[in-house]
């Protein structure tokens, strides 16, 4: 009998250590976030704006913002956000990143006219930034574009992609080489190499919105930030994340 008990107690203490998920608003059990070294934040929003990596870095929003189906239909478990929303993630130095960097979204972004409508902000002008590009002729198309450095370098490329529907979006960047890559649904895009560096800046992290307005509008979930530049394997590893 005293066998069988440890067994049963090491069992459940293996299945604790090695069961890596959590809670969801339903109460279903969920897998947690690909582990992927570099994670510094990560927001689930499935009904709040927590950030899931640490105690640190919860988001704020400037007003009550509604909670909407994900894409796969799970009720409350993603963010909407509408122009003039966002949410706010005090500036801290482990938003300071330089070196490389991902930023990474599951977004279904509304048809666009503006100049620019942040995913991901850390002043634009001065840090980096990951958005939409609202310029292009066809409605029912925005671009992906992305602000990297001090002096608010825009992207070269314009990515196009759908509105209306979920997509994955990610921008990598690394110092050493200038290379930016944007990927679509797991798949790079684009890329291109930039002559600027990453920067930082005391500015806050944004969420749907920048620093000067440039506010994007549609659903938004499963925003990461990593403090280094993804391998192609990664971002298909994120995109294959449920
Ligand atoms: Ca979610």
């Amino acid at each position: 009998m005293r066998c069988l008990a440890c067994a049963g107690v090491t069992l459940l203490l293996l299945t604790l250590v090695s069961c890596s998920s959590s809670t969801g608003p339903d109460g279903i059990e969920e897998s947690t976030y690909p582990e992927i070294s570099g994670l510094v934040v990560y927001y689930e929003f499935d009904g709040d704006l927590e950030n899931e990596v640490s105690d640190s870095h919860d988001g704020t929003a400037n007003r009550e913002l509604a909670y909407v189906a994900d894409r796969h239909g799970s009720a409350s478990a993603a963010l909407y956000v509408n122009t003039s929303d966002e949410v706010v993630v005090p500036d801290h130095p482990d938003l300071d990143i330089t070196g490389g960097i991902t930023l990474a979204a599951w977004v279904r972004p509304e048809a666009s006219d503006r100049a620019y409508a942040a995913v991901i902000d850390k002043k634009y002008s001065e840090a980096y930034s990951f958005g939409m590009y609202g310029g292009i002729a066809d409605p029912d198309t925005v671009g992906l574009t992305s602000y990297i450095g001090s002096g608010g370098d825009w992207s070269p490329d314009i990515v196009p992609m759908g509105t209306g529907t979920w997509s994955h979006i990610a921008y990598t960047f690394e110092d050493s080489t200038g290379k930016g890559r944007f990927y679509l649904n797991g798949s790079v895009a684009d890329s291109s190499t930039r002559a600027v560096t990453l920067a930082v800046t005391d500015e806050d992290l944004r969420i749907g919105g920048a620093y000067l307005s440039d506010d994007y509008k549609g659903s938004i979930d499963q925003v990461a930030v990593f403090n280094r530049a993804l391998t192609p394997v990664e971002i298909g590893q994120l995109f294959a994340f449920n």
